[in-house]
């Protein structure tokens, strides 16, 4: 088996018969039987189950989807010649031997001619890609925004471990990360297509056959879910609530992370630390890679390079800056080792079918990998795992190599609940239950807490438990461009908190691209510098004042934005939306289908950075600055600079010149952004004072700003208050209306309006819960990246 490669259709065996059994439709042939029924699941969401009767197994082995939308209600198939019709509340099915049609919020979508088929275990939809231009989702992928003319292989690999010489290229497939998951676009309808099959799949939407659209999944039950538009948010938000959404973060995790392959010792941390503080960047925490253990054994540390590391860790947290470890899944098999004997004791390790322990070889030798499917086995790390967060004061949790690797020994022996279950039900799920045992750790420390959890793998609803990067990169431009379409795409499947390893991972950075991956990545959901042993090192101060400076504006960015991201952060948890956006999000028209080089973070900030380093794409000189040129679509209505301080028109694509310090930002006509004016110390933020920053030229702004403590689960049970925000502009008056409700106590933010460039604007009327009052407005600065913009407070 190669990755990538397909069944033929022709290889299928395809039904000639349906029969009805009760609610059951049955598609059959000389070698083929498919039951297929289907459920309302929630609005503008049902589900076909297909199972192969030739499969002996007829269970569903996915925790994608949430406990509560795993039944549905029953849509009973009416019966008509030779063909059924499900009428769900969302739309039609019809469903003959020969065809499946769908029918949902606008658009239609059927199989082709034999497009319905079985070949042994495995299972063939094939739909006609008619009307369709655009195709996005399918989880974490290398290549662009649009898979239209793609394919993806849902198998979680080891990207760099299995494609060792393609590693820096920027078109590899599979992935660390399996969702099929797709969202068709027709004209400015969309669908999602959600295939919940655990095992390996393949998503081709016109790579092999153009205009048809092939899953194949590879054995098990596969279901269906057919998500209603028809505008993108629409279905994405869908999905989100099918899948899970995830929880807040701690506010810290929303900082700037700094990590290497590794820091090997407390007086590195403590070195490291004095520099953040010396190149005057913050940062929100350091991270521990695999050396910080006693010879890579898992919940160990070398105590000749860490004494203390409790110590050590609290003495970082009163400098603001938190501790994040590593924890790969591989227990070292050595009798005696306290973990092995407990988890052997306990039978929570991964077996053979003949009973054996699964051995894999990775960092420490010979290994054995607990079963996370097993309840047992997850309550015996959770525990393990717990011990060592609370002994070493570690405040998160990195969860690596849970694709899962396991070295030159094969994984298909690991088999999964004492070895009764074949390896290829849980292989793409491994990341996700080990991330479920993960996060219970962290509750039994903190049961009102907020863990914060990253991990290189994980599947269909993993958001729920963890956020994701996106794996091991290269320090290359090609690689800084294909982060955008990654993330984003990922965004659209559900896992909102992601972002890649900013400055690239392999090879050596330089000081361009270094600086070029922070101003990209600086609003990313997840924000962290990181690189591999023996690269250039690649912290902001590396390469020198000029590139410091730059990166510092960058990171400074998005600590004065932090306020709008976890506003964006609370909208996910909320709706469903992710952080960043392609534009085609919120804009339509056919010049954003395929536009992947600038994002939307929220709804109203747009980025356009600089993709290419000098020497290698437009550039120009200006007043003796060297700047790097791209083209840039602002959509229609007005646009604010935030380098030049102006107003620009959109709905045009203009040229755009940006200097190594200038990261092309631009923030919608009627946006407010909650804006950290405060000192940056660190992970320290007070945001009982907020600045709301008005950009008003024609449009009114508006913003819905929650409330809530930032630090406990209590908005999970209700205790969230909104600040409802309305701007608008009388002559010279601007006119700011504040009003608080619901379950937080009002008055606990302070909110201070500032004003972009309106030089009409004297006064400001300011309605806090109905208390009036009345200033005029002072000219001031802001700091914004490098520069300092004229602004009214
Ligand atoms: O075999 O822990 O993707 O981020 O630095 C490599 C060492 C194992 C792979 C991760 C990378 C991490 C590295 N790990």
């Amino acid at each position: 088996m190669f990755f990538g490669q397909k069944i033929h259709p022709l290889n299928f065996d395809i039904p000639e018969a349906l029969t009805l059994a009760s609610d059951v439709v049955e598609l059959s042939g000389p070698s083929v039987r498919l039951r297929i029924d289907c459920a309302d699941i929630l609005a503008g969401c049902w589900r076909l189950r297909f199972e192969n009767a030739c499969s002996a197994d007829q269970q569903q082995y996915s925790d994608a989807v949430l406990p509560e939308w795993r039944t549905g209600r029953p849509v009973a198939p009416m019966q008509e010649a030779d063909a059924v019709r499900f009428a769900t509340a969302a739309g039609r099915i019809d469903l003959s031997a020969a065809q499946l049609r769908l029918e949902l919020a606008g658009l239609t979508l059927e199989t082709v001619a034999a497009g319905i088929g079985a070949c042994g275990d495995n299972l063939l939809l094939n739909f006609a890609l008619c009307g369709v231009d655009g195709c996005y989702g399918f989880g974490e992928r290398t290549r662009r925004l649009n898979k239209l003319g793609d394919s993806a292989d849902c198998l979680t690999v080891d990207v760099v471990a299995v494609f060792r010489h393609t590693y820096a290229r920027d078109d590899y497939d599979p992935t660390y990360v399996a969702i099929p998951f797709a969202i068709l676009k027709a004209g400015e309808h969309f669908l999602g297509l959600f295939f919940d099959n655990p095992g390996r799949a393949v998503l081709d939407a016109g790579k092999s056959q153009p205009g048809e659209f092939w899953y194949q999944s590879f054995g098990g039950v596969t279901d269906l879910y057919a998500l209603a538009g028809p505008t993108l948010p629409e279905v994405v938000r869908r999905y989100a609530a099918l899948t899970g959404r995830a929880p807040l973060p701690p506010l810290w995790a929303l900082g700037y992370h700094q990590c290497r392959w590794s820091y090997r010792s407390a007086a590195e941390f403590r070195h490291l630390a004095a520099q953040f503080a010396a190149a005057d960047v913050p940062v929100s925490a350091l991270w521990y890679d695999i050396d910080y253990m006693d010879r890579f054994r898992l919940f160990t540390w070398n105590r000749q390079a860490f004494p203390d590391p409790a110590a050590l860790n609290r003495e970082l947290q009163t400098a603001g800056i938190r501790a994040v470890t590593i924890v790969d899944p591989g227990v070292k098999r050595e009798p005696g080792y306290a973990v092995y004997d407990s988890g052997r004791e306990q039978q929570a390790f991964c077996q053979t079918a003949s009973g054996r322990e699964y051995v894999g070889k990775v960092w420490p030798g010979d290994t054995v990998f607990p079963d996370f499917t097993l309840e047992s086995a997850r309550a015996w790390w959770a525990e393990r795992l717990a011990l060592f967060l609370r002994d070493g004061a570690v405040d998160g949790v990195w969860l690596d190599m849970n694709d899962p690797a396991t070295g030159y020994s094969r994984t298909e022996e690991m088999r999964f609940g004492h070895g009764a279950i074949p390896h290829d039900r849980y292989h793409n799920q491994y990341a996700h239950f080990m991330a479920i045992a993960s996060r219970a750790a962290c509750d039994q420390l903190d049961p009102d807490g907020r863990p914060f959890l990253l991990t290189r793998s994980a599947g269909a609803g993993t958001q729920r438990y963890s956020a994701v990067w996106t794996g091991d990169n290269a320090s290359n431009w090609k690689h800084l461009r294909m982060a955008l379409p990654c993330s984003l795409n990922l965004g659209l499947s559900g896992v909102a908190f992601n972002g890649p390893d900013v400055g690239g991972f392999m090879d050596d950075a330089s000081a361009e691209l270094l600086v070029r991956w922070h101003q990209a990545g600086c609003l990313f959901p997840f924000f962290r510098n990181h690189a591999i042993r023996h690269s250039r090192p690649q912290e902001p101060w590396q390469f020198g004042p000029d590139p410091l400076a730059a990166i510092r504006g960058a990171i400074r960015t998005r600590y004065r934005l932090l306020p709008y991201l976890y506003q964006c952060f609370f909208a996910h948890w909320r709706e469903g939306d992710p952080i960043i956006r392609p534009l085609l999000y919120h804009y339509s028209g056919p010049e954003y289908a395929n536009l992947d080089d600038q994002y939307l973070v929220g709804d109203a900030v747009l980025v356009a950075p600089i993709l290419h380093g000098e020497g290698h794409g437009p550039e120009i000189m200006h007043c003796g600055v060297k700047m790097q040129e791209r083209s840039i679509l602002l959509p229609p209505g007005g646009w604010f600079d935030m380098n030049r301080g102006e107003w620009l028109e959109g709905g045009r694509a203009l040229h755009y010149a940006a200097a190594l310090d200038e990261l092309p930002l631009f923030i919608r006509d009627g946006a407010i952004l909650p804006y950290y004016a405060g000192a940056l110390r660190n992970s320290f933020m007070d945001l009982r004072n907020v600045e709301l920053h008005i950009f008003c030229r024609e449009r009114a702004a508006r913003l819905d700003y929650f409330l809530d403590d930032q630090e406990s689960r209590r908005y999970q049970r209700g205790a969230y208050g909104v600040a409802r925000m309305a701007a608008e502009i009388d002559g010279e008056q601007l006119q700011v209306e504040i009003t608080e409700s619901s379950d937080y106590p009002p008055g606990t933010v302070c909110f201070t309006p500032v004003i972009y460039d309106h030089p009409a604007v004297r006064e400001l009327a300011l309605t806090v819960n109905s208390r009036r009052e009345r200033r005029w407005l002072q000219a001031g600065q802001r700091e914004w990246l490098c520069r300092a913009l004229a602004v009214q407070v």
